[in-house]
């Protein structure tokens, strides 16, 4: 199948895309693994958390997203069928989102002893997770734009790693997450893109053209069909994003990405603390523009109103 990014095709030629290499090999040995996370940026681990940890997790988010009429429930849940999304305007998304990013069985993924010692491994001591997680449920025709990570989280420390984890099947063209080669080493990036802050500097998405990005920034775009248990780790200047959602079968991508970052370092204001202020404002994190509308930053944090509802721009289309 055609892959495509930003509804934008994506060459697949092999010196322009390829496979994410799996470093399990390197998993008892921290120098190894903070070599491999030098060089080439990123650290993907297949089968890293148990199977069953995963599915749980992503029976609980996905039973929430039913409450929304997200997912159709008609057939179980956890096949993530797209539903119409009838009580979303209706519902108090802040508490949505809070218990979907609360949640014990997620919380068990994104934390998982697995996880945090890779961290460990990288950071030298001991870490923590952002308070903040991101869950994301991406609809069919829906994907995330290109950007390194650096400028959303760099108000704290700057080593601080990220890990993207599949909660469940996410075939590539359904919505995988890709990174660019090489691109942690740009220098243009570094020059220029890497200093400023999301928030302070407004910044949007690069060019939503994978292959302009990737003759500006790096090399091959890599990605993989990623299965449940799988962890794809990298860094704050790792340029990315994610393959479109072209499911025939109605099938929403569920995924997650977290950060970490070592104890005794400062931490972002935005995403840590008992009320962490996120991107300001009264808006949730929301991911994708539905048919409401309602683009506020890059598509992933909605404006609502006092009771956590939705505040539409214009009417739901
Ligand atoms: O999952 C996605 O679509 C985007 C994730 C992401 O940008 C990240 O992990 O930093």
């Amino acid at each position: 199948m055609q892959l495509t990014t930003n509804d934008h095709p994506v060459d697949q030629a092999p010196e322009r895309f390829g496979e994410l290499e799996p470093a399990n090999d390197l998993l008892s040995d921290p120098r190894a693994l903070r070599a491999a996370m030098d060089e080439q940026g990123y650290l993907f681990f297949r089968a890293l958390l148990a199977e069953d940890t995963v599915l749980a997790a992503r029976h609980e988010v996905l039973l929430k997203y039913a409450i929304l009429g997200e997912v159709d429930d008609r057939g179980s849940v956890d096949e993530a069928i797209a539903g119409d999304r009838r009580a979303v305007p209706v519902a108090n998304l802040r508490a949505f989102s809070d218990s979907v990013r609360n949640g014990a069985a997620y919380m068990a993924v994104t934390d998982a002893p697995e996880v945090l010692a890779v961290h460990e491994a990288l950071l030298g001591g001991d870490v923590r997770s952002f308070d903040m997680r991101w869950p994301r449920f991406v609809r069919p025709g829906e994907g995330c734009g290109f950007h390194c990570d650096g400028p959303y989280m760099n108000r704290g420390t700057s080593r601080i790693f990220s890990s993207w984890i599949p909660l469940g099947r996410v075939d590539r063209h359904e919505g995988a997450l890709m990174l660019l080669e090489n691109s942690h080493r740009s220098e243009r990036l570094h020059q220029g893109y890497l200093r400023a802050d999301a928030d302070r500097d407004g910044l949007q998405w690069l060019d939503a053209d994978p292959v302009v990005v990737q003759e500006q920034y790096g090399s091959r775009w890599l990605s993989t069909d990623f299965r449940p248990g799988d962890v794809l780790c990298f860094g704050m200047h790792m340029l990315h994003g994610a393959l479109d959602n072209r499911s025939t079968t109605g099938r929403c991508r569920l995924s997650s990405d977290s950060r970490y970052q070592r104890v005794d370092e400062p931490a972002d204001p935005r995403w840590n603390g008992a009320d962490f202020e996120g991107h300001g404002g009264s808006r949730v994190f929301y991911p994708g523009l539905g048919q409401w509308n309602n683009d506020d930053f890059q598509d992933e944090w909605k404006d609502v109103d006092e009771f956590g509802r939705l505040l539409l721009r214009s009417e739901p289309t």
